[in-house]
């Protein structure tokens, strides 16, 4: 028995050891891998709140909302060799959902299902500002450009955010003209502070309109009730000038979701003229706000 017993302590040091062989200290691709997974900067969501607003008289479905059915794993993709102590990275993740859509004005929920095929896509640059011991091998995200959502199916995509900017009691403290902007952390985020006036403006661009208006634009963030609401061009809501293309939503920030984000979001109109074609099109940008 006692050899028996001798002989099994053997064993398991020799897998012990072997294992060791096997399992080398994690790479600097390897931490940096794990900080962007974990990250606050770099967690989007996949744009899946619900919300209210807008009517039945301008091509808005009665109900409507994404539902995430997959979350691809991330590809990191590596600029440089993170050897220099500065790595600039591309991160995917493809987000495979549905569209619950309901057309039909007649106060009963019958939403048809329209698939969604879409890469997030965002470039962080990460700086090691510490040694091995430390979390994530001392890696930390220094600036992060807004994830932007883009199809990753066979459909043309044919709606593009194009800008957006963001005001806090009449105060532009943040503004996005192109996806490849880089963002330092935390400090040039949108800062929300709790209980005051936001205001979102976005511009947007339809590559091949035919329906009147061509798509709706959307916010997502800290907002009242919904988790998103409707932009406007028309004069209200804090739009300040109609028909300039200038899309707007104002509100008192007043809830917190998780991740958090501010989104302009934008849907071909086509998507929401029926609840059976699949041919859901849609284009996103996300960015992290700091809340205060
Ligand atoms: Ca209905
Ligand atoms: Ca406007
Ligand atoms: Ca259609």
């Amino acid at each position: 028995m006692k050899r028996s017993i001798a002989l099994t302590a053997s064993a398991a040091l020799a897998v012990a050891l072997a294992g060791c062989g096997q399992d080398p200290e994690p790479t600097d691709e390897d931490y940096i891998t794990d900080l962007v997974a974990a990250s606050p900067y770099t967690q989007d969501g996949s744009l899946d709140g619900q919300g209210g607003g807008g009517q039945d008289d301008v091509g808005l479905p009665e109900a409507w909302w994404r539902e995430l059915t997959g979350l691809g794993q991330p590809t990191v993709v590596f600029e440089n060799d993170p050897a220099t102590g500065v790595c600039t990275l591309t991160v995917n993740r493809p987000l495979i959902a549905e569209l619950n859509i309901d057309v039909v004005w007649d106060g009963q929920l019958t939403p048809g299902t329209k698939d969604i095929d879409v890469l997030r896509t965002r470039r962080v640059v990460v700086v090691k500002t510490g040694d091995s011991s430390d979390p994530y091998g001392g890696w930390a995200v220094s600036a992060v450009t807004p994830a932007e959502f883009v199809l990753n199916s066979d459909i043309e995509q044919e709606v593009f955010i194009q800008s957006m900017a963001f005001y806090m009691s009449d105060s532009l403290i943040w503004e996005c003209g192109s996806p490849e902007d880089f963002y330092a952390v935390p400090g040039d985020l949108p800062v929300v502070q709790f209980g005051s006036l936001c205001r979102l403006e976005a511009t947007v661009l339809h590559t091949n309109p035919v329906e009147t208006p061509p798509y709706f634009v959307y916010v997502h963030g800290p907002l009242p009730a919904w988790q998103r609401h409707l932009m406007y061009d028309n004069g209200t809501m804090g739009d300040l000038v109609a028909d300039d293309g200038i899309y707007t939503y104002e509100w008192y920030a007043e809830d917190t979701i998780d991740p958090r984000v501010i989104a302009a979001d934008v849907i071909d109109a086509d998507t929401f003229a029926d609840q059976t074609e699949q041919d859901y099109d849609s284009g996103a940008w996300s960015i992290p706000y700091v809340g205060i």
